[in-house]
């Protein structure tokens, strides 16, 4: 689905084309009362029929092994700000890993639970702990002293009026936001770092396989990645509902693709594969029960489930996963979904015990 905006004086009107139904062109306007200020929160995103929109990102530039671009690549150069509970920000985090950028791009994870981000107003967000001890997994913002992510947006630029949200790569040079897209961000660790990367062999989008991986990630976006969150943030039965059935559909699919080949694209991972996983990982511990998508759990798909673990345990892939700030996140940043914040014990999976996804490899 791509989503178009146009900026009145009192509203925002949002066009939704669905290129699944091609020719529909105004498959739906929704009139944005609430976002007349633009969102600034997840949880706000909302249209009048009560289903869950979400907003573009804002900074779309690129870092290119071009020398005299803007954003040239420089070891040391970019920062990424991540959550390690944001499925946008750990897919970025994982291709950082995988790829063996470490030494090239730095990164910090933001606490996992959302605060006040100013006295002076009532916005939640992701912000930085005090000191490297005040919340593991997290630290302070080593560049700018910043306590917040928003405040990060507002060095970039004092007229912003989006999300403060995470991935944020930043240029330590330029003291500004480069991209904000974590779609953009693993597209440009995956091939521009190439002269840096350890691990530059490693072709998560390689051109045989672009068309295929294009067309899987619109789909999985759509009832997955996105579906999750239609289906938690959804404030009527009928958007729920139909978020639900989107949602089974798909991981009904994948788990047909996944009885025959290892990975989604065949026997090799690719940039497809980090995507789902990053939100299968979250499945069963969060979303089963806190976004209320719970006709099956992953657990019940064994292709999918057997899945989950190899990707988990491929090189790199399992210190981007920190199970216990995905759950303080989510269970505790959305009150009007948990108003108490109570963190359910369960299921407490181990995804480092044995698959049987290596039958597929030759
Ligand atoms: N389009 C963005 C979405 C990122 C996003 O939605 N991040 C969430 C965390 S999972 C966030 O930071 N939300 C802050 C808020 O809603 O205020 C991307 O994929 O990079």
């Amino acid at each position: 689905m791509i989503c178009f905006f146009h900026k009145s004086h009192k509203s925002h009107i949002i066009a939704a084309f669905d290129s699944k139904k091609k020719g529909s062109f105004t498959l739906s306007i929704y009139s944005f009362k609430r976002l007349s200020q633009m969102a600034r929160s997840a949880l706000d995103e909302m249209s009048d029929s009560g289903a869950f929109l979400r907003t573009a990102s804002t900074f779309r530039n690129s870092i290119s092994r071009d020398p005299n671009s803007q954003f040239p690549v420089e070891s040391g150069r970019y920062h990424l700000y991540i959550s390690y509970a944001c499925p946008w920000a750990s897919r970025c985090l994982a291709y950082l890993k995988i790829k063996g950028l470490e030494k090239a791009i730095s990164f910090t994870s933001v606490k996992p639970i959302w605060e006040r981000t100013k006295q002076s107003d009532e916005h939640m967000g992701w912000v930085f702990p005090a000191s490297d001890t005040e919340e593991p997994g997290a630290e302070p913002d080593p560049l700018n002293g910043a306590k917040s992510i928003r405040e990060l947006y507002e060095l970039a630029s004092t007229s912003y009026t989006g999300k403060y949200t995470v991935p944020v790569l930043w240029d330590k040079k330029l003291k500004t936001v480069v991209n904000n897209e974590s779609s953009e961000i693993i597209r440009m660790f995956n091939t521009e770092f190439n002269g840096i990367a350890e691990n530059a062999s490693l072709d998560l989008y390689p051109s045989h396989l672009r068309a295929q991986i294009d067309e899987i990630n619109e789909w999985i976006y759509i009832g997955i990645n996105n579906g999750v969150y239609k289906c938690g943030f959804a404030k009527k039965q009928g958007p729920y509902d139909e978020a639900v059935k989107q949602l089974y559909e798909a991981l009904d699919k994948c788990e047909e693709i996944l009885s025959n080949q290892r990975y989604l694209c065949g026997n090799m991972l690719s940039e497809a594969d980090i995507r789902l996983f990053v939100t299968l990982i979250r499945f069963d511990e969060v979303y089963a029960v806190h976004f209320k998508c719970n006709k099956k759990l992953l657990r019940e798909y064994p292709s999918l489930f057997n899945y989950v673990k190899d990707v988990f345990q491929f090189p790199g892939m399992s210190s981007t996963v920190n199970m216990e700030h995905i759950k303080r996140h989510y269970y505790g940043s959305h009150p009007s979904i948990n108003p108490f914040g109570i963190i359910p014990q369960g299921p407490d999976i181990d995804y480092s015990s044995p698959h049987d996804r290596e039958r597929f490899s030759s």
